[in-house]
């Protein structure tokens, strides 16, 4: 590392802007292919451990960490492939039909973060740099990327070959690239809802329950705890929902009287959206995670999408530097977008599914019964099942 004008300097192959699970998944393939890489990381390490939302990892995750050799030390055990979609308290189990072998897994994001901090930095010595702040970025043509940050110790430029953005939708990477030069195609569902992690595991099946007085599901996230998800107004806060609210919706939308309230330890509001960056890329910087696209998390694809990404940018970036093959990365956007395209129409056939089904007050009584026509496909055509099941495995 040199020392100019008080500014530090030095070199790396890739920078990967953000620290979440995208930008960990990448560090530490790259680390395994000896590739230097630096991430850059505005939040501490505790903060990033601490940090709960998804619940499974999809079978084609699945097989990416397989291929790399770290399934075993990263993931937990296989999870069933069962759903009850529950309409006006009637329960019906979807179990999605079986295929090649390899099944999704449960394995909560915070979990799978803990997971690629210790095989990064504790078992690897990979460089993940926390606390960063005022990342800013210099990627003009034909000449190599600077990256610039401060910490505590001062000022930092990092001269790389390439840069991975991973810094979710409010981050530096993509604001950083010209206007025009990105399109985004973005869809408002007109709705949210209210997340509620609660000090009480699922028992049975995960639950997805469509009501009359709106939707209301329950997905595991640990052996202790779970998740309540339930639709809500897009300018509710917390001030409209108390616990007991929650609690009694919860009921009245499961229709079961004897649930007890439980300690409920985080409340966030989630607005449903929709939204895709293309191309994915620009000059040598490469977008990658939320920092792309963003679903519902009705169709729990947003962080599994995202590992796709990874996938592929980390193969072609170790074809572009390992081998001077630059080709899979010049393709990169083009070779990941039609699969984003594909979950995006998974993510609204599920969102409008959920929640059309329900009360009409929506969108009309004429949309409430296609997508009742719709679940209902799910129990009575094998071909429906089929592909439900490889929406929900990611290998569709
Ligand atoms: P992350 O995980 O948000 O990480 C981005 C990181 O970038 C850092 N950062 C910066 N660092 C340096 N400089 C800057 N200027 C920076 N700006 C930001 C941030 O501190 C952070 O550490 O994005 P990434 O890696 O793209 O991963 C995306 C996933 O986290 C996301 O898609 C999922 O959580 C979505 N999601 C779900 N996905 C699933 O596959 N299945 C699910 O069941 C599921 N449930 C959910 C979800 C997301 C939720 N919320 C909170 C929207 C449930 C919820 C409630």
């Amino acid at each position: 590392m040199k020392t100019n004008d008080n500014i530090s300097v030095e070199n790396a192959e890739v920078v990967i802007i953000g620290g979440g699970v995208c930008g960990l998944a990448l560090a530490l393939f790259l680390k395994r292919s000896g590739i230097k890489t630096v991430v850059l990381e505005r939040r501490g390490r505790t903060y990033v451990e601490q940090r709960q939302r998804a619940g499974v990892v999809d079978a084609r995750a699945v097989k990416m960490f397989e291929r790399w050799g770290v399934a075993e030390e990263l993931l937990t055990g296989p999870v069933a492939q069962t759903i009850e979609y529950r309409l006006n308290g009637e329960a019906k189990i979807f179990v999605a039909p079986a295929t090649d072998g390899i099944e999704s897994r449960f394995c909560t994001q915070q979990m799978l973060v803990n997971n690629l901090l210790k095989e990064l930095i504790d078992e690897a010595g990979g460089d993940v740099r926390f606390e960063v702040s005022d990342v800013a970025i210099q990627n003009e043509a034909d000449l190599p990327p600077i990256i610039a940050y401060q910490d505590a110790h001062g000022t930092h430029e990092i001269h790389c070959r390439y840069i991975a953005g991973c810094d979710a939708d409010r981050g530096i990477s993509r604001a950083s690239i010209p206007s025009g030069m990105i399109k985004t195609y973005q869809y408002d569902y007109g709705y949210a809802w209210l997340a509620a992690l609660v000090e009480a595991p699922v028992r049975g099946n995960p639950i997805m329950a469509i009501s009359d007085d709106g939707f209301v599901g329950q997905l595991p996230r640990g052996p202790l705890r779970s998740r309540y998800y339930l639709q809500c107004a897009l300018s509710d806060d917390r001030s409209h929902w108390p616990d007991e609210r929650i609690w009694d919706e919860i009921r009245l939308r499961l229709n079961e009287p004897a649930i007890e309230n439980v300690l409920v330890h985080h409340v966030e509001f989630v607005p449903f959206r929709s939204v895709v960056h293309a191309p994915m890329q620009y000059r040598r910087l490469f977008l990658a995670g939320d920092a792309a696209h963003l679903v519902p998390p009705v169709s729990a694809k947003g962080m599994n999408l995202g590992l796709y990404d990874i996938d592929v940018l980390g193969t072609a970036l170790s074809a572009a530097i390992l081998k001077g093959d630059a080709t899979a990365l010049h393709n990169y956007s083009d070779t990941v977008l039609p699969h984003i395209w594909n979950y995006q129409d998974f993510a609204v056939w599920m969102a409008d599914t959920m929640h059309d089904a329900g009360n009409p007050s929506l969108h009309g009584d004429f949309k409430q019964m296609t997508a009742r026509a719709r679940l209902n496909n799910l129990f009575r055509s094998e071909t429906a099942a089929l592909l439900h099941g490889e929406y929900q495995r990611g290998t569709n």
